[in-house]
């Protein structure tokens, strides 16, 4: 484990105690502790088939316990980490998982459908020694379409730096590499370049082709990084590369601002606490009216806003991503035209689905951003009033916006970089909201039942649940479009074609299904900053209704209670402070 995750779960461990005394829930507390524990930093190895990527990996493992050569034998993203008992874990669609012997690997491609990814358990030093890092041997863009976008689907919210290995013979950076580099832009994911086999030219051609390189990245990326360039030293070169990405630096970025804002929040209830024991009941009952008031104008906005969603928003939505995809198809037109002119389908289809995830990513998630920005203020504005009025009751003239910026900030989050999450937290929670809608009888138009979310999905999450199963579908329509290509067809007539069909007929199904995967995830985004208020502000209800009826109980009681509750903030401040603030080795 890093010195950072024990840190954290030091300081986690030592607060619980301190809240276990007052009525304060414990719940994200032993939230995180959860995540802290089960974090690991997932590192994926993308590249064009035959770019090397196994050889890569077998030359840094000092065994060939990958399958390399002529056919793309990496069908299944394999992740790499150690163990003392050798084995092959297969992951199924559902969850479970296989056990299999080591030697199993060479013959799983054949069952490639059956699973999700590989985890191969080693006992090799190298593994053993960074055991926080798990590097993926990822399927290249020459394997089976379907398992390349499963893995990139996997991989692209999951990974925290991608390395990126393309061959000196391919010259330069391939448009299939471009646009898959574009998507971890979108994400935020940062990436180590690596030009490999450069024993295979002189070393005037490698610095040609560097140069290149260098180019494509600074005009795509505005950003320049290092170009790593590996022969046959790929084992030192790949262990340069893990030791520069700082994986202390990485779990801090993830579970800062969560640590963070776990702290400010607890302080804030402590002080809450404080300030209603030493209210007396008139002002306790007109601070819990004004928050019950709160929940009501909340939920009132929600209704609002969900309605205008399904009235307005929702078709200007889908016509500014479905532009964005024609766009972006177009200006593949004469690549697309090659692949047809060469009879290459596999190429054909691999372009379209690339351009579709790429130009669906990029705006979908521009849409969200919006949403989410735009409902955050919504909802802030609907309980200004109780802004105020509770801002009076604590001496805390911050205290709405405090609420606000900690929601905004969650969902801009772009860490969900714990391998063993095996469904994202969008999932989880669309997955409830589908069974309490079932349960009671929910017919379109009515308001959506409530859902208490296992927390925040991010605009991230949100993006990659409309667009994954949009890729899926752009590879089975394919086919029908693709019988065309094998009659022999002139330029100009694929052109013709791919301008006046295949393009409008991509738009055409994407146009019948968006709508309603959009509108669902832009739901669940409203649904969950709804929530997420009514969360916060139901909180504070709880807090203080327990205090009240305490207190009519026992006067003494509330002596107590101040008592430990001073100590408690105290000793949070200080143990907050070594942790999270002081700790920044
Ligand atoms: N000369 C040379 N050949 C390499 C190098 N790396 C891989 N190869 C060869 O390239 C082919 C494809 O390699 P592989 O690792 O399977 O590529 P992958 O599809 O990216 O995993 C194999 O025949 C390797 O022997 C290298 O650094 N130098
Ligand atoms: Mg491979």
């Amino acid at each position: 484990m890093l010195k950072t995750q024990s840190t954290y779960l030091n300081y986690l461990k030592s607060i619980l105690p301190l809240i276990v005394e007052t009525s304060i829930q414990p719940d994200e507390v032993t939230r995180l502790q959860n995540d802290i524990e089960h974090t690991e930093l997932l590192v994926p190895v993308i590249g064009a088939f035959s770019a090397g990527k196994s050889s890569l990996l077998n030359a840094f493992l000092g065994e060939n316990v990958l399958g390399i050569g002529l056919t793309p034998e990496t069908e299944l993203a394999t992740e790499l980490r150690y163990s003392n008992d050798p084995h092959l874990l297969a992951i199924r669609l559902d969850g479970g998982s296989e056990r299999l012997d080591v030697s199993a690997i060479a013959g799983i491609k054949t069952r490639a459908k059956e699973f999700t990814h590989l985890q191969l358990y080693l006992d090799n030093p190298r593994l053993k020694a960074s055991p926080s890092l798990v590097l993926v041997d990822m399927p290249g863009f020459g394997s089976s379409l379907a398992n390349h976008n499963k893995a990139i689907a996997y991989y692209l919210p999951r990974g925290v730096h991608f390395i990126v290995v393309t061959s000196v013979e391919d010259g330069n950076i391939t448009q299939s590499m471009l646009r898959q580099l574009d998507d971890l832009q979108t994400y935020g994911r940062d990436f180590t370049f690596l030009l490999n086999k450069v024993n295979l030219r002189s070393d005037e051609q490698v610095q040609e082709v560097a140069e290149l390189v260098d180019e494509q990245i600074r005009i795509n990326f505005v950003d320049t990084r290092p170009l790593v360039k590996v022969g046959l030293d790929g084992d030192a070169r790949l262990g340069e590369v893990l030791a520069r990405l700082q994986p202390e630096q990485i779990v801090r970025q993830v579970f800062e601002d969560r640590l963070k804002d776990l702290t400010h929040s607890l302080l804030s209830q402590i002080n809450l606490a404080l300030t209603s024991l030493k209210k007396n009941q008139a002002e306790n009952q007109h601070a819990l009216s004004e928050l019950a008031n709160g929940i009501r104008q909340i939920e009132r906005k929600r209704d609002g806003i969900l309605e205008d969603l399904r009235d307005k928003q929702l078709d200007r939505a889908v016509d500014s991503c479905l532009n964005a995809v024609g766009r972006e198809l177009d200006n593949a037109q004469s690549e697309l035209v090659s692949a047809g002119l060469a009879g290459n389908q596999d190429a054909f289809s691999r372009i379209v689905s690339e351009v579709v995830r790429s130009s669906m990513t990029r705006t979908i998630k521009e849409q969200m951003d919006i949403l989410s920005r735009s409902v955050v203020t919504d909802f802030a504005q609907a309980v200004g009033d109780l802004g105020k009025s509770m801002g009076q009751f604590s001496s805390d003239p911050n205290w709405l916006d405090q609420i606000t910026d900690r929601i905004n900030r969650t969902l801009q989050k772009t860490g969900e970089t714990l391998g063993h999450w095996s469904k994202s937290l969008a999932d989880r929670n669309t997955h409830e909201l589908e069974r309490l809608k079932k349960e009671g009888g929910w017919k379109e138009g009515n308001p959506l039942p409530r859902v208490s979310y296992q927390g925040l999905a991010t605009v991230l999450a949100v993006t990659t649940s409309v667009v994954n199963p949009l890729i899926e579908l752009a590879i089975i329509f394919l086919p029908q479009i693709l019988a065309f290509f094998n009659e022999g067809r002139q330029r100009e007539q694929l052109r013709q074609k791919v301008i006046n069909e295949i393009i409008p007929s991509v738009k055409r199904e994407l146009r019948d299904r968006l709508p309603v995967l959009l509108a669902e995830q832009m739901e669940v985004l409203v649904t969950q900053v709804s929530a997420e208020f009514e969360r916060e502000i139901g909180e504070k209800q709880k807090l203080i209704d327990e205090l009240v009826a305490s207190r009519n109980h026992d006067a003494e009681a509330s002596e107590h209670q101040i008592a430990l509750l001073t100590r408690a903030r105290e000793q949070l401040q200080q143990l907050a402070k070594q942790a999270l603030y002081e700790s920044q080795q």
